[in-house]
């Protein structure tokens, strides 16, 4: 019997063992984290045909062109990384259409506001990509928390344009109204899609991908930056 109640033990502590080597580590949870020291980079992921050092993107609401990026890090009072933290960051996107063009949008959000939750990597970093469509400057505001804490809080501007040449949304009929005419005329800052400062062919190369696929906002559509009354036709 004593033989018997000692083998269960046993097995219970290799499986008690067992059950703690499989649980996920939770390292945030540990994590001693700074404020001061963690941080926020926003940035972008460029792949369009616009020269690297050129300040304006070029997005696509269907996320197969550039997109805007922001990185948190957190760290703790050590200055290490924290992996593991769960960190929510507010984000408030606003800005100013090119009239001509009429509205900006970011998808995901809903009248530029989403709220947004990713857990930091190895590194102690967590990313949040964004696209959208329109042309014009978009400013990002954000607040980042973790564990009620304010990580950090603050703002960029990126200068947009997209092949969604009217910002509904969709690339279809409407937007190749909008880009015929400065193909015509050879010029137009929104439908310079290679930033080479004229419209041709070489524009049309990039347009047309994306005009092909109907590509599109996953979900609904409900711009932070309408256009201006009567800017539309
Ligand atoms: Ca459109
Ligand atoms: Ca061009």
């Amino acid at each position: 019997m004593h033989r018997i109640s000692t083998a269960f033990s046993l097995l219970a502590l290799l499986a008690v063992t067992a059950v703690s080597l499989l649980a996920p580590v939770s390292a945030g949870a540990n994590c001693n984290v700074d404020p001061t020291l963690s941080y926020c980079v926003p940035g972008v992921i460029r792949n369009d045909a616009c020269p690297t050092a050129n300040t304006e993107i070029v997005w696509c609401p269907a996320g197969d062109m550039s997109l805007i990026t922001l990185t948190i890090g957190v760290v703790d009072v050590n200055n290490n990384p924290c992996p593991g933290c769960v960190v929510q960051v507010d984000f408030r996107f606003s800005g100013s259409p090119r009239t001509a063009n009429c509205n900006l949008y970011v998808c995901g959000t809903v009248g530029g506001m989403v709220t947004l939750t990713g857990v930091t990597n190895a590194l102690g970093e967590v990313t949040f990509t964004f696209t959208g469509g329109g042309c014009g400057c978009v400013n990002m505001d954000w607040t980042a928390f973790t564990s009620g804490l304010v990580l950090c809080s603050s703002s960029a501007q990126f200068c947009v344009k997209s092949p969604d040449l009217t910002g509904d949304g969709t690339i279809n009929f409407s937007d190749t109204f909008k880009f015929l005419p400065m193909l015509n005329a050879g010029q137009g800052y929104c439908a310079d899609f290679n930033c080479s400062n004229t419209v041709n062919f070489q524009d049309v190369f990039q347009y047309l991908p994306h005009l092909n696929g109907a590509h599109s906002c996953p979900g609904s559509i409900l711009p932070f930056a309408p256009c201006p009354p009567g800017a539309c036709p």
